[in-house]
């Protein structure tokens, strides 16, 4: 499995040389409607308005040509020729439901014999990353050209500043969001749901108020009366542990949250998450909405079908260290970054992990060199237990000039950055 792993770069709103320095900060938290299911839905249209979840197999070009062959078109395929979930036998979950089929009690995670107990006669269709990565490209491409100032949160969310944006103010911001909907409707037939507000916090919030196709706008000073009664795990930033434990505790809502007082909450949840505990449920959140990303580091790891001993199975695991160097080196050199920090990340049979890493002075995308500092930091770690686990990664990135072997300017990347977004954008920015 690869991993590039994002550093976030705050960039000032565009404000298009009006002075609005004083306008009200205007966030929205834009989620795409049961993304995974939409997008097939646009495929197989005859399955609107049925309970359809996607999970299990993957979804391969042969399947859908030999279906295409067999019918004349994806459309045509009868409800009758399409996979149950009652007849599903197996281990995997399910990504997402369609609305009819979270009528039954169906969603995001949900082990896929339980879904099939609750609704046994929902349709399965397998998953298509690449399809569902496409069509997240496409909406984005949209918002950007709309309201240039977005930040990706993932492959269905977006976090966007409409402080400066036309529309963006406009009754809280909900005529911008509905631009965006529609314009994102139009271009790739999908629905969303925004929320908009004076922070990331409270917008991440809001766009669940009324999904699907909703718009929900949050002022300030509606703070009690539409976040307050709310549970605090609906806080973005509370996990199961820390709701377990506020349970325990007896504080329930985020009401009861902003009830104590800041040295209670230091003193329970510690001095940083209770700090940040006490500004979350005051609806305080000054975190900017940042636009670009750069990897930090990138890495690859692979886990063993059976555990590898470093005697017994010295030359295999010798042939995946280096093949795990190979590709690192290969993602590097592929997306044009350098690093000097090599590092290993080892897990035992027993679960446990370790890590090493070494700073060197010469960036490196080389796999030769990189096999070289993995194989120091290799010789660093205890052997004698069997492995299931092994991954290699290179950090302490740079924009890398292949030609002149050296990081590039800032200047330069800044330059070739932006020469790439323009040409990822089919759709005018401005
Ligand atoms: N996803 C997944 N596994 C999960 C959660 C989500 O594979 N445990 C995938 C499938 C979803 C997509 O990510 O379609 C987006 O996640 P959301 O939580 O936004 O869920 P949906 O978009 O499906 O539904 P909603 O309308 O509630 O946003
Ligand atoms: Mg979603």
């Amino acid at each position: 499995m690869a991993h590039a792993c994002l550093r976030r770069c705050a960039r000032p709103s565009n404000n298009r040389g009006v002075t609005t320095a004083d306008l009200p900060r205007r966030i929205a938290h834009l989620d795409m409607d049961a993304f995974f299911a939409s997008v097939e839905l646009l495929r197989y249209p005859q399955l609107q308005g049925l309970p359809v979840v996607i999970g299990g197999r993957r979804h391969t070009p042969e399947d859908e040509a030999q279906l295409i062959a067999q019918w004349g078109g994806l459309e045509n395929i009868p409800l009758e020729a399409f996979d149950r979930l009652g007849s599903y036998v197996g281990r995997g979950v399910i990504t997402t439901a369609t609305y009819p089929a979270r009528k039954f009690g169906l969603g995001s995670a949900m082990g896929m014999m339980k879904a099939a107990r609750l609704c046994p006669q929902a349709i399965l269709l397998p998953i298509d990353f690449a399809r569902y990565r496409s069509y997240s490209r496409q909406f984005k491409a949209v918002i950007v050209s709309i309201a240039p100032v977005m930040e990706d949160r993932g492959v269905d969310e977006v976090y966007i500043d409409f402080t400066h944006v036309p529309g963006g103010q406009e009754q809280g911001g909900r005529v911008l969001a509905a631009r965006i909907q529609q314009a994102i409707q139009s271009a790739t037939g999908l629905s969303c749901s925004v929320g908009v507000a004076p922070n990331k916090l409270l917008a991440k919030m809001a766009s669940e108020f009324q999904k699907p196709q909703g718009i929900s706008v949050v002022y300030a000073e509606d703070l009690q009366a539409l976040i307050w009664p709310l549970p605090c795990r609906k806080i973005n930033g509370i996990g199961p542990k820390a709701g377990a434990k506020m349970q325990a505790l007896g504080i329930e809502t985020i009401a009861d949250l902003a009830a104590r007082s800041l040295p209670w909450l230091v003193q329970h949840f510690g001095k940083s998450y209770g700090a940040w505990l006490h500004a979350a449920a005051h609806g305080q959140d000054e975190r900017p909405v940042v636009t670009e990303s750069e990897p930090v580091s990138m890495s690859r790891e692979t886990t063993f079908v059976h555990d590898l001993h470093a005697v017994q199975h010295k030359a295999e695991l010798g042939a995946v260290f280096t093949r795990l160097c190979e590709r690192v080196a290969e993602d590097l050199q592929r997306k044009g970054y350098a690093g000097r920090t090599i590092g290993i990340k080892l897990r035992y049979a027993n679960f446990k992990s370790v890590t090493r890493e070494i700073t060197v002075e010469q960036f490196t995308q080389e796999a030769v060199t990189i096999r070289q500092i993995a194989g120091q930091c290799l010789r660093r770690v205890p052997l004698e237990q069997p492995l299931r686990l092994l991954g290699v990664r290179v950090g302490g990135l740079v924009v890398w000039d292949a030609a002149q072997q050296q990081p590039r300017s800032a200047e330069k990347v800044a330059i070739k950055r932006h020469m790439q977004s323009r040409d990822l954008l089919t759709l005018p920015l401005f």
